[in-house]
């Protein structure tokens, strides 16, 4: 019975407390068979067709069987959300199997196109998925955000309170605390006073290639302990800790306890036969070891000595059920890879399979009869009516719908574009984002931004001053209190809706994935617009990735970009992100040049982000203030601003020349372009607002049968006309322009950077400047005449 019920409750709730155990107990054994079967199948028993090993972690399942066991089946409620380690995925599909949330077929097809996901994926799995995960630490970083977002809402009322605040949980291998990004978030985490988040940490000691090293929980213990978490450590089994209640018992603790990990691993490997012979060796002199020898067989000592708290059941429950208050905690569970299954503690078992004998003499160990594998109680000693009740009484199989259906916020029709003559993207940003806050609208309320400490020089300061800064408490703004002079009002409150974090990219991408699947998560849609500079998407992004992977949504902006930062520093120019923006899944980006078309773009985000089939958005913008085109949008250029281009100059039917530009170099494709009207009064001038829109576009028609939009514009265009491409982005961004009708093409852009300069010396060096457009158009006219 668990500890913690034990005196204080009466024989009908023992008999229960005891029949709960009795059940979790065989329903592990299931959940271990299934995972470990289901990998078997897609490895030995599908067709293989190109020959390709099919793989699944069986060891990586086996060893958090216990845990997950007691967290699906007992523990979670409805609103706690979970992400599970990437390689445990076998053991979340056979969970779902046994709650009715995940069908037979899809297990068998697991790792097969449309099959359950190698990697639990909201996108693929569906709504059982709280949280995909995939590159190892991310999942666990995510549910630190989710906790923030999940305060962000409740504290302003913005979600249900009846219910207790769900936990964000993470089941994180112990090899993930090498990411980096772990760190960051703990820290952040703790500047932020976050609750209700649980890292139950599968404490193997084993990684991909090697065994962790000795003394590794000490330094884990610490660290959480210093950013103000609770540890809870689940080291030993009731088997052990009787074993150790004997005569002598503490030698055999102290042994364990100073057993290097490498050698207990080996041992678990080797099995009974290896423990006495070390027991043996090293604690014969104790009569009380000799006679816990003596008690156990070959097999029961492999028992007892691999009886880790992480496997055992009544230790689990006692710990998970012990935590009742909103403290972060940290679950230390000792365990084994492999636990039960031929190569347990093995250092080579992460990507080991058992082979056709193992699993047979597997299945005999489990009571599995041949032809019944896929048998929901097979082999397991309580009737299946009671199984069977009890799963269905679990709450997460009660609940009826893991992922909400939030209500879309609506947007207005139009964001009036700023004023004035020159602006730069950057500016207009901060000033359409700056009028929507001064204004009282459900997009104002539902607007949350954060950014990893370039808040002010991203342009946020509109935003933030009228909006203030989120914070689980009241804090004053002691600079405004002390009546020093600055531009920035930064008091912090609950109903503040900017999140400041320190200088980590990982955190931001994190935080955006987390408060953009709010809606999902929490019930309540929140419109996350991040900033950054950006060069540092580079160093976030395999988290933006993942945040585009399971399809959260927001709104990106990155400013400063390109060597058009010019003066302010070599060193954070950025040249391939647009190729980002082109190549990424789940994200579109725009680049535009002016101020109107970005006020027309950020709305049009608003809404796509909103979309059930739509994307998040990328902005990269620029500091460079340009002459601002006095213009009226019509409906139709509003839209081809959208779709990614426009003609700003219109060639003459036939002609044979176009610049095609895009961003901030928008001034010398301009002047370059009224320098060649002398020469070649037809020539056009294209404006692009995203290379990534027309790109997609032009793909697509291909399969659809379609004329795509890049086609329709260059259509105006002689055929085989020449293209000058210009942007302040690596060349292949555009290049591929010259394939849509087979233009000849000269790419203009930027691939390399480091200097500083004024503007015009970098687009002389980097020769992106109107002379440079000039002498390529030159040379595009003669290849063209060819
Ligand atoms: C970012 C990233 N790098 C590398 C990998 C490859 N990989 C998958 S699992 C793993 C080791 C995981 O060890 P641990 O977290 O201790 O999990 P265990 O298998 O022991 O349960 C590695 C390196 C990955 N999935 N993600
Ligand atoms: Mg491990």
């Amino acid at each position: 019975m668990p500890q913690v019920l034990e005196g204080v409750i009466g024989p009908e709730q023992e008999a229960a407390a005891l029949d709960k155990i009795a059940c979790l107990m065989a329903l592990e054994r299931k959940v271990l068979w299934l995972s470990t079967w289901m990998i078997h199948n897609a490895n030995h028993l599908r067709p293989n067709r190109d020959g390709l090993k099919v793989g699944g972690h069986q060891a990586s399942s086996a060893s958090v069987a216990t845990l997950m066991t007691a967290l699906y089946f007992d523990v979670l409620r409805p609103q706690d959300r979970v992400a599970v380690k990437p390689h445990a995925s076998p053991v979340f599909h056979a969970i779902q199997h046994l709650l009715g949330h995940q069908s037979r077929e899809k297990l068998e097809r697991f790792r097969a196109f449309g099959g359950a996901q190698s990697y639990p994926s909201r996108t693929k799995d569906g709504e059982t998925v709280d949280f995909s995960t995939g590159s190892v630490g991310l999942g666990v970083g995510i549910t630190l955000f989710a906790s923030m977002a999940q305060d962000y809402l409740r504290l302003k009322q913005l979600a249900p309170t009846d219910d207790p605040p769900g936990r964000m949980i993470a089941l994180a291998g112990d090899a993930e605390l090498d990411e980096g990004n772990i760190f960051e978030a703990l820290l952040e985490g703790w500047k932020h006073d976050v609750r209700n988040l649980w890292w139950v940490i599968d404490y193997n000691r084993q990684s991909l290639d090697a065994v962790v090293s000795d003394r590794l929980f000490g330094r884990i213990d610490a660290m959480f302990e210093m950013m103000g978490w609770r540890v809870v450590t689940l080291k030993y089994g009731r088997l052990l800790e009787a074993a150790f209640a004997r005569p002598d018992g503490h030698h055999l603790r102290e042994w364990i306890d100073a057993c290097p990990n490498s050698l207990y691993s080996a041992l678990v490997y080797k099995g009974g036969e290896g423990w006495r012979e070390h027991l043996h060796r090293d604690l014969n002199r104790y009569p009380g070891i000799r006679a816990i020898l003596d008690d156990h067989d070959d097999p029961a000592l492999q028992r007892l000595m691999t009886n880790l708290a992480g496997h055992d059941m009544e230790s689990v429950l006692d710990a998970f059920h012990a935590v009742s208050d909103d403290r972060p905690t940290c679950f230390i569970a000792y365990t084994i890879k492999g636990y039960g299954l031929p190569f347990a503690g093995h250092k080579d078992n992460h990507a080991g399979l058992m082979n056709l004998d193992q699993m047979a003499s597997f299945r005999r160990n489990m009571g599995v009869a041949e032809g019944a594998e896929w048998d929901l109680f097979a082999g397991l000693d309580l009737p299946p009516e009671r199984l069977s009740a009890f799963l269905s009484a679990a709450p997460l199989a009660r609940a009826a719908r893991r992922w909400h259906e939030a209500p879309r916020v609506p947007v207005p029709p139009s964001l009036p574009p700023p004023r004035g003559k020159r602006l730069s993207t950057q500016e207009a940003f901060g000033r359409v984002l700056g009028d929507i806050a001064a204004g009282d609208t459900a997009l104002a309320d539902r607007i949350v931004t954060t950014s990893p400490d370039v808040t002010v020089s991203t342009n946020l300061g509109p935003w933030v001053n009228r909006r203030g800064i989120f914070d689980r408490s009241e804090r004053v703004d002691t600079f405004r209190e002390e009546k020093v002079v600055s531009a920035q009002r930064w008091a912090m409150s609950p109903r503040g809706q900017h999140i400041e974090l320190g200088i980590a990219e990982s955190n931001l991408f994190l935080q955006l994935a987390a408060l953009g699947l709010a809606g999902s998560l929490f019930g309540t849609r929140l419109l996350p617009i991040g900033t950054l500079y950006d060069p540092f998407i580079k160093r976030g992004l395999d988290v933006l990735n993942y945040a585009c992977y399971q399809d959260s949504r927001f709104i990106l902006v990155a400013t400063p970009s390109g060597i058009t930062l010019a003066p302010e520093g070599g060193a954070h120019q950025s040249i391939g992100e647009p190729l980002i923006g082109l190549a990424q899944p789940g994200l579109v980006s725009f680049e535009p040049a002016y101020a109107d078309e970005l006020a027309i773009l950020l709305r049009w985000a608003f809404e796509e982000i909103q979309w059930d089939d739509g994307q998040s958005v990328y902005f990269r913008l620029s500091t460079r203030p340009i002459e601002q085109p006095e213009r009226k949008i019509a409906a139709e250029l509003e839209a081809a601003i959208v779709a990614g281009a426009y003609w700003l100059h219109e060639p003459e039917e036939g002609a044979e020349l176009a610049i095609v530009y895009c961003g901030a170099v928008a001034p010398e494709a301009a002047a370059a372009h009224r320098e060649l009207a002398e020469d070649v009064p037809a020539a056009g001038l294209l404006a692009i607002t995203s290379p990534d829109r027309l790109h997609r576009d032009w793909q697509a028609s291909r399969t659809e049968g379609k004329i795509s939009f890049a086609e329709r514009l260059l259509a105006r265009l002689r055929p085989g006309a020449a293209l000058v491409t210009v942007g302040d982005f690596h060349p292949a961004t555009l290049s591929w322009l010259g394939a849509v009708v087979g233009n000849r093409i000269v790419p203009m852009g930027v691939d390399r950077f480091g200097q500083s300069g004024d503007i015009p010396d970098l687009y002389q060096a980097y020769r992106i400047d109107s002379g440079a457009i000039l002498d390529a158009a030159a040379r595009a006219c003669l290849l063209a005449l060819r």
